[in-house]
């Protein structure tokens, strides 16, 4: 993974050392997560951990071990000012005084995890900021647009475990290597197909779901005689990682709209540390980014825990969905 992506940097922007360093930390938080999920049968800790996060969500016991885990290590690094996470209400400030050139590392230590008693694929997804000036640690402080990554990516703990990054140089793929406990890379400079026939959205919130969104899903479902004129396949995970990683592979669409059900909070997908890490990947992949009405990264953050609409992906696909919105 660092050989990868200093060869980037070398060859455009120049090596950025301290972004390299972060990124080899939140590398080694990823694989003592995948440590503890691949063993968490055997240490009993794949039930609820008993307490309810931020978002009302029952804590499972490795949301939590794995929140601790990002703390210590990615929290360790020096030039981290604060890390936003999915699993704690406030802020966790590590520094008193941030200075221009800090990082700010938003995350969700363990997305998907109520799959885990069901053993599918869960995952890490970051997204880091890096500070244009000195700032007074305050919540707003840290509500800056997607637009302002530097860097973005996630782990899958699937059948084997995944690193998926970008700096700003395109995504690349990596696969955990554990003889030598590195991540190789394994799906160089991935790209998302501009068309798709295949779709990724709970499906059981039909009744639920804006104008744009039924027609866009009817539409689909009539296959080669309907409007669209092909067939169209479904796949749904219940896990964002898993859904965009298949998405960076070999195409697709991903669905998450607000709806009538979900309205009140703007969503279900957080946009700091879910959408606009994935929207900065499927972006810098070729694919396109969307709430629907605009980009997902141009959002004015107004919250660190705020939600969005999320459609993303094969970026003809997502035009015609927002063509629906705009109509
Ligand atoms: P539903 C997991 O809880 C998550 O945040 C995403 O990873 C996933 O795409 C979505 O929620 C699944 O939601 O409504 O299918 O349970």
């Amino acid at each position: 993974m660092t050989q990868t992506t200093l060869r980037q940097q070398f060859q455009t922007t120049g090596v950025d050392t301290d972004l390299m360093i972060l990124m080899e930390d939140i590398a080694t938080a990823c694989r003592m997560i995948a440590d503890r999920v691949r063993h968490g049968a055997f240490a009993g800790v794949l039930g609820a951990a008993e307490t309810e996060n931020v978002q009302g969500e029952t804590q499972k016991e490795l949301d939590v071990i794995s929140d601790e885990i990002f703390q210590e290590i990615v929290g360790a690094n020096p030039n981290v000012a604060a890390l936003v996470s999915e699993e704690v209400d406030d802020v966790n400030w590590r520094k008193v005084a941030p200075q221009a050139g800090d990082f700010v590392v938003y995350y969700d230590p363990l997305d998907g995890s109520s799959n885990l008693d069901v053993n599918l694929s869960v995952g890490t997804i970051f997204s880091i900021v890096r500070l244009g000036a000195a700032i007074t640690p305050a919540p707003e402080a840290v509500q800056i647009k997607g637009t302002d990554q530097i860097a973005a990516g996630y782990a899958i703990y699937g059948p084997s475990t995944g690193l998926v990054i970008t700096t700003g140089h395109g995504v690349d793929g990596f696969t955990h290597h554990p003889g030598s406990g590195e991540f190789l890379l394994t799906q160089p400079e991935m790209s998302i197909p501009s068309e798709t026939q295949e779709f990724a959205i709970n499906a059981s919130r039909y009744d639920l779901w804006d104008a744009p969104v039924r027609q866009y899903i009817d539409e689909c479902l009539r296959g080669a005689n309907g409007p669209r004129g092909k067939k169209f396949n479904m796949r749904w995970c219940a896990s964002m990682v898993a859904d965009v990683h298949r998405i960076l592979t070999r195409g697709g669409v991903f669905l998450y709209p607000k709806d009538s059900g979900n309205a009140g909070q703007g969503g279900k997908l957080r946009l700091m540390y879910e959408a606009n890490p994935m929207g900065m990947l499927v972006e810098q992949a070729g694919g396109a980014s969307s709430t629907g009405y605009g980009r997902i990264m141009e959002v004015a953050p107004t919250g660190h825990h705020q939600r969005v609409s999320v459609i993303l992906g094969s970026r003809d696909e997502v035009a015609v969905i927002e063509s629906y919105h705009k109509d």
